[in-house]
């Protein structure tokens, strides 16, 4: 999920290409104003920690939507995490989103499922009816993921 700061920076389509180009396939994608519960329910693990109030009241204030997307292919859960780098900006690699694009924990730009338990908690959150997930294949999808 690009969060809204990544959208008011203009940063949609250069997070989208890091995906494409790395191979990825995009089978779900939308921009949603998170209600303040939608919010909270996402962020339900961190209910207990200090930051959780002005974190809803940021993903939630309407200043900018979210861009909701799913992403298949091989590994994607944990390669979106290590694409996204460290929570906090000044820990992420040069390399990853984080890392070149952010200073700060509470504007990292983007959200990434961290398990498979929670792809599929948040798959189902933002994308609850039935036909938001677009089963299709790639042309190039042997050429980027075939082992042989
Ligand atoms: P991640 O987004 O890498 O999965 P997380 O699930 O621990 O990280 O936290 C969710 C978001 O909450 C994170 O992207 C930014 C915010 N956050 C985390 N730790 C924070 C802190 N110590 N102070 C302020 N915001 C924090
Ligand atoms: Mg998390």
């Amino acid at each position: 999920m690009i969060k809204p700061d990544g959208v008011q920076r203009g940063l949609i389509g250069k997070i989208i290409n890091r995906f494409e180009e790395r191979g990825y396939k995009l089978v779900a994608l939308k921009t949603v104003a998170p209600s303040k519960e939608m919010a909270e329910r996402h962020y339900a693990d961190l209910k207990n920690k200090p930051f959780f109030p002005s974190l809803v009241e940021y993903m939630s204030n309407g200043a900018a939507p979210v861009v909701a997307m799913v992403w298949e292919g091989s590994d994607v859960i944990r390669q979106g995490r290590a694409m996204l780098g460290a929570t906090s900006p000044l820990d992420a690699a040069s390399g990853t989103l984080r890392g070149q694009y952010c200073v700060s924990i509470g504007r990292n730009a983007i959200h990434g499922s961290d398990s498979f338990e929670s792809a599929e908690k948040e798959i189902g959150m933002w994308f609850p009816q039935a036909g938001e997930l677009i089963s299709w294949t790639p042309a190039i999808w042997n050429w980027v993921m075939s082992n042989n």
